[in-house]
């Protein structure tokens, strides 16, 4: 278990990650001021901090909200006519006809339309939020003289790397990433095969590091999401969550609302005493799972709402562009002190984050996965990638 972890998560291949999160997560913050909970008499969405949830509010914002207000307006407008029109003074005698062929299609084929153009981007967002991403990542260090880097396309074939938009090469130089360019500056060899070579124009010079990036989970920006890095149990109790992270052993601990006296008039009944924390930029699996009756897990900045079921695990995932506090409540009415089990997320850095994994796995006894990463590593097998043979 360890070893896997290390593999995925090692500090290695960390530090040369955090070149992905750091810009998006850098450009967002400086739009500052962002509320991250329900807020008195907030009628709108809260911030998205993720792609996944910019991705909802378009739906709401750009999809719905004008058809809803169309709709509306037109319904409306049909009802101030027929009452002017047709009231009993102004038409005392009425036409006594039962049906209208033609008015009867409009009504039934305009909103089949209108529900094909919302079913459009509604069912890519469903799939997107139900299905876990599986994106893959080759990690290869330059050394001056080699120009092609194998993509191993082991997935299963329904999300097999078949198209060009598939595959996403980076380079990082002296700390700064680069989106490389199909065509100008790579050529790819291979879709649909078990291998895909990667040819670079320009081979990467020693120090530089080539990330190739593959799979079918594409999020709204045109990024592929990486398949989860860290796995978060959760579940429901009346009335408070417990977190466990089974990839670090830490075993479920449990997250209360911390009482009035203990918080501020803002954030009272969403902070809690020990918050679920993630690292910033990484794909988090949320398993969610009852104690007793259903109670539902639920952070809006992700745009997740998922119910916890007893004896059965729902599965979701997010992916938090930037750093911070996020609040949520419980959503499925579940007894008396159902507004009393707040959620609170807290996104940290990558090192914020192993070091309160160490932290916890401390208090529990067993030995530390990062703080001593010299020892760890060099028995782990190399960073993601570095072990795929290049082609040349
Ligand atoms: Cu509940």
């Amino acid at each position: 278990m360890t070893r896997h972890i290390m593999t995925r998560l090692g500090r290695d291949s960390i530090s040369r990650m955090v070149a992905f999160g750091a810009p998006a997560a850098t450009a967002l913050a400086a739009g500052g001021g962002a509320l991250a909970q329900a807020t008195d008499g907030g009628v709108s969405l809260q911030p998205p901090n993720s792609a996944l949830a910019e991705e909802v509010h378009f739906f709401h914002n750009v999809v719905l909200m004008p058809v809803i207000t169309v709709i509306s307006l037109f319904v409306l407008a049909l009802l101030l006519w027929v009452i002017a029109r047709y009231n009993s003074k102004a038409n005392p005698t009425p036409r006594k006809f039962s049906h209208n062929t033609l008015v009867e299609v409009v009504w039934t084929v305009i909103p089949i339309l209108i529900l094909v153009y919302i079913a459009l981007f509604s069912f890519d967002l469903l799939y997107k939020e139900d299905i876990i991403p599986d994106g893959k990542q080759v990690v290869a260090e330059g050394d001056g003289a080699t120009r092609t880097f194998v993509f191993k396309n082991d997935f299963p074939d329904s999300r097999r790397v078949t198209r060009n938009e598939h595959l996403q090469v980076f380079v990082e130089s002296n700390g700064a990433l680069r989106k490389l360019r199909r065509g100008d500056d790579y050529r790819v060899e291979g879709l649909g095969e078990p291998e895909i070579a990667v040819a670079l124009e320009r081979a990467p010079a020693a120090g530089e590091t080539v990330f190739i990036r593959g799979g079918r989970s594409i999020d709204m920006r045109g990024d592929i999401v990486l398949a989860p890095a860290i796995t978060v149990k959760v579940t429901g109790y009346q009335w408070n969550w417990s977190y466990a992270y089974p990839d670090f052993g830490v075993e479920d601990f449990f997250s209360n609302m911390l009482p009035e006296d203990q918080t501020t008039p803002d954030l009272y009944r969403f902070e809690v005493d020990n918050r679920m924390l993630v690292p910033v930029g990484e794909t988090i699996r949320v398993l969610t799972t009852a104690n007793d009756v259903i109670h539902a897990w639920t952070v809006p900045a992700f745009a997740i709402k998922i119910d916890a079921v007893p004896g059965r695990i729902n599965e979701t995932w997010f992916r938090a562009d930037r750093e911070g506090v996020y609040y949520g409540q419980c959503s499925e009415i579940c007894g008396v002190k159902h507004s009393f089990m707040p959620i609170a997320v807290e996104v940290v850095s990558r090192d914020k984050f192993e070091a309160w994994v160490d932290e916890q796995r401390a208090l529990a006894g067993l030995d530390p996965m990062f703080s001593d990463d010299d020892v760890k590593l060099a028995e782990a097998p190399a960073a993601p990638g570095a072990g795929e043979t290049p082609a040349e």
